[in-house]
């Protein structure tokens, strides 16, 4: 099988940066159109007829034998984190144009369509808030997504219109037109990698996803009053940092003690920045996640008195802005189990895992049935230029996407 292609792929898709030594790549970016035109060239080289729509999405489309036949969706994103590893994201986007381009060299016609899409924003580093490219692609950008801003203060409607040239608003109402509807569609299947050490503690190569866990983010401010580092007494300052680092404490804490509860504070800034001055403002993020939602639910409340308790001891001002919320997602039991079948024609076993991670079936479950396929990544290392999957687990990976796509049109023609 063509897994030595697809590795090749991998690597040279992971050069595609937006930053000189690292891979970053972030939403309409200039890597991101370079990403986009090699990607697409390989969907093109499929057998795929390929556009790229107004935010960024890059969409390859093979039409099956049968055209009164549902549309399979496959794909993942294209976008990364900063300093990133070479398999998140892409490996759900370029192993599916392998697998087609080899049922096309075996002279596989298959009767339903396939979609490929290449999402253009996932991880919501540009703009804080995740899934911009899978809410574009299906129509369902809000007034508030459009007004979100990044660092040089460009809203993600200007980004929008630089990129596609349209006015976002016909751009949003344009992709709305353009998107699929339920009944057009057979389901949304995933492929990426586990981001987590259950496998691999499995000795498997790949499993199948249960659920994917609910997420809250958030955008805190504390301000308190910036001062002279040397002559400010200790009770009478309002420090800000010294209160986000308390809050930061009790946030690992409250996750400690509540099993299956992951929070994180990942990015801080502090104002003005000086070492000899006293922090009078610090902003920073919060990311909150469960399988539950009523878990996750109840420890949002205990971080919200812990935040208003240290405001109230150290004098400070403390702002919350949501800047995403995601309820827990399940896969689909039918399209999960279809998959499973081939999982255990491919390594003997199937194992279901439930998602630390948000993937784009998040957003796609709105819409249609949703199936994820996750695939061993070494030590569950992600986020992290060491992250690595194995040639020989994305080749069993490779072969359970054939075989699924196989099964899948033998279904169709029963
Ligand atoms: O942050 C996440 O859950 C994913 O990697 N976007
Ligand atoms: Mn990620
Ligand atoms: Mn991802």
């Amino acid at each position: 099988m063509k897994i030595d292609r697809l590795s090749g792929m991998l690597s040279e898709l992971g050069c595609v940066s937006d930053e000189p030594g690292k891979l970053t790549r972030t939403f309409l970016s200039p890597a991101m159109r370079r990403a986009n035109r090699l990607v697409g060239g390989w969907m093109k080289d499929a057998g795929l007829a390929v556009r790229e729509d107004a935010v960024g999405n890059l969409i390859g489309r093979i039409e099956g034998s049968d055209k009164k036949a549902k549309t399979l969706l496959l794909g993942s994103h294209l976008d990364t984190v900063r300093d990133a590893g070479r398999f998140d994201g892409t490996l759900g986007v370029l192993l599916p144009i392998v697998a087609l381009a080899e049922l096309k060299r075996r002279g596989v016609t298959l009767p339903f369509a396939v979609e490929v899409i290449g999402f253009s924003e996932e991880e919501g580093v540009r703009f804080a808030s995740a899934y911009i490219g899978s809410k574009g692609y299906l129509g369902l950008l809000t007034a508030a997504d459009l007004k979100l801003r990044d660092a040089e203060g460009t809203s993600v409607r200007k980004a929008i219109s630089e990129w596609s040239r349209g006015a976002p608003a016909a751009v949003v109402r344009r992709n709305a037109a353009r998107a699929p509807r339920p009944q057009d569609l057979l389901g949304y299947v995933e492929v990426h990698i586990e981001q987590g050490p259950v496998l691999e503690k499995e000795k498997l190569a790949v499993g199948v996803v249960s659920a994917i866990a609910g997420q809250s983010r958030f955008k805190l401010t504390w301000t308190g009053k910036a001062g002279h580092a040397g002559t400010t007494p200790m009770p009478l300052r309002h420090d800000a940092l010294a209160g986000a680092a308390e809050f930061t404490i009790g946030v690992e804490a409250i996750a400690r003690r509540t099993p299956g509860l992951v929070a994180t504070v990942g990015a801080l800034t502090v104002t003005p920045g000086a070492a000899n001055v006293i922090p009078g403002e610090v902003v920073h993020t919060l990311d909150v996640r469960h399988a539950r939602d009523a878990v996750r639910r109840s420890a949002l409340m205990q971080l919200g008195r812990l935040a208003t308790r240290i405001a109230r001891e150290r004098g400070l001002q403390r702002r919350w802005q949501r800047t995403q919320e995601n309820r827990a997602v399940a896969c689909s039991p039918a399209l999960t189990a279809q998959l499973g079948r081939s999982v255990e024609a491919a390594q003997g076993r199937s194992l279901s895992l439930v998602s630390g991670a948000g993937h784009d079936g998040v957003v796609l479950s709105s819409l249609t049935p949703i199936a994820m396929l996750f695939v061993r990544c070494h030590g569950g290392l992600s986020h992290h230029p060491d992250e690595y999957a194995s040639p020989a687990d994305c080749g069993v990976a490779l072969r359970v996407m054939v075989d699924f796509l196989e099964r899948m049109a033998q279904q169709h023609a029963r």
